[in-house]
This record gives structure tokens, sequence and C-alpha cells, in this order.
């Protein structure tokens, strides 16, 4: 019995004692913090991200989890945390978004800010988690990524995965369907009020509260919409494909 198979097989039961578990884990973020590191992630972050693809395709978006909402008057300032991909300077002006929407046809599609500005605008606040062991609360404010895809990829909501890359192809994730349209999931634009600086992504990334940071890739240059997993940067370096909280 392969391991699909085997995935359809669990009932809900189990996969109510994983839910259980990953909520435990998710409260002992501080004890996680805390314990002792392999290869540069906590121990036991292992083993939940382990569990994480199962429960969060199981439990969690059935159940429509969302990452808490923290007050606004929370928000800290946060660091530039890793910069694949932004060796270059953006000239804002010359930047433009590539997309190849889901199906057949596949003709890339090239879209500005202007685009993403007329979607509805969306904010959230909550706690940003890095894999190394910090986390902020901070704000981000953009248009949600199903809004965008309905309206520049309208089908693509069909793929299994989203891709999408710098523009120089240096730093790239790959995002389950289920968490790319999640409505918490951005396309960001302002990060504290304030337009998102260079260094944090501008002049526009990718805020996915459901994730650790790693898949929260900044300074966006192209998203495909496609059935086999997308290229992952540290997928790629062995850390958890799925990556979810
Ligand atoms: N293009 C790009 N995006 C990226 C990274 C990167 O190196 N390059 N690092 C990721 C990691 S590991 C984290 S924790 C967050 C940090 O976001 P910040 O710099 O806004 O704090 O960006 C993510 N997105
Ligand atoms: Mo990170």
């Amino acid at each position: 019995m392969n391991s699909e198979q085997e995935m359809k097989r669990r009932t809900r039961r189990d996969f109510l004692v994983l839910g259980a578990g990953a909520a435990t884990a998710i409260g002992g973020w501080e004890w996680l913090m805390h314990s002792p590191e392999q290869d540069g992630i906590p121990g036991p972050l292992r083993h939940v991200l382990g569990l994480d693809r199962r429960v969060t395709r199981g439990l969690l978006f059935s159940d429509g989890h969302l990452a808490p909402e923290f007050p606004r008057d929370r928000v800290e300032p946060i660091i530039v945390n890793g910069d694949y991909g932004l060796d270059d300077e953006l000239d804002l002006a010359e930047w433009k978004l590539q997309v190849t929407p889901y199906g057949a046809a596949r003709n890339p599609v090239s879209l500005n800010m202007d685009d993403i500005r007329r979607l509805p605008k969306v904010e959230h606040t909550f706690e940003f988690k890095c894999i190394e062991g910090w986390s902020k609360v901070v704000n981000w404010a953009g248009a949600r990524l199903s809004d965008f895809t309905a309206r520049h990829a309208a089908g693509s909501e069909k793929a299994r995965f989203v891709g999408l890359e710098t523009p120089d192809k240096e730093y790239f994730v790959g995002v389950d369907m289920a968490s790319a349209l999640h409505p918490q999931t951005l396309l960001c634009y302002e990060m504290n009020g304030k337009p998102l600086e260079a260094g944090h992504g501008a002049p526009l990334r990718l805020i996915i509260p459901v994730k650790y940071g790693i898949k929260n890739l900044k300074r966006i240059g192209q998203i495909v919409y496609q059935d086999t997993p997308p290229r992952d940067y540290w997928a790629q370096e062995g850390y958890d494909y799925y990556a979810g909280l």
C-alpha cells in the first residue's frame, strides 16, 4: 500500500488526534524555541513539520483554520531576514509581474502594481514566524491571492500548486493551492502602515500566515499555477516542502 492510499484510509478521528498534537505544538512555541537544534532547526520542529502535511490537509483547512489576529498596537519592528533574489537594485517603474495561468493555453500575462491595487485591500496583523526561532507581530496589507487569482488567472484555482519566483529567479517557493487560496494569504505591498521597503520585498511580496517565513517570498517577479510541485528553495535544502504552522 503506498502512502497516498494509506492517507485515504485515515479516519476523521486520526486527523483529530493529529490536530490536537499540532495545537499543542503551536501553543508550545516558546518551549520549542528553547529546545536543542538539529541542523539549525529546533529538534521538535522536524517532527511537527512531518505531521503538518497531514494536519493542514486533513483537518485545519476543512475547519476554516485562521491564524490568530493581534491588535494593531501590538506591532513590532521587523528585521530584514534573507536577501536571496534581492541582490540587484530594482527599478520599481520597470517592475512587472508575469503570471502564467493554469491550463492548456498557459500564455503568460504581464501585470503592474495598478492591477494589484485595484483589487480589494485587506490587512492582517499576526505573528510572523521564522523557522530560525524568532517571531514578530506585524501588520500587512495588500490583495488576497484568491481575489488576484479569480481576477487575473481565472480557472487557476483548479491547479494543485502555485509557484512564485523573484525576478532574477534566485529565490523561489511552491505553495499548495489550499494555502494559496486561504483568506489570509496576501500579495502584500504595505507593512505596519507604510509602503513595503526594498529589503522586505518591494513592490510586492507573499504573506502567507499559515506558513513559516521561508514561504513568504519577497519581491515577486513571477507566479505560475501548475499541478506538479514547483521548485522550492528551502525544500531543496532539506526543509519540509509544506513548511506550515
Ligand atoms: N526573495 C526572498 N524572499 C524571502 C527570503 C529571501 O531570502 N529572499 N527569506 C525568507 C525568510 S527565511 C524569512 S524569515 C522572511 C523574512 O522577511 P523579512 O525580511 O521581511 O523579515 O522572508 C522570506 N522571503
Ligand atoms: Mo526565515
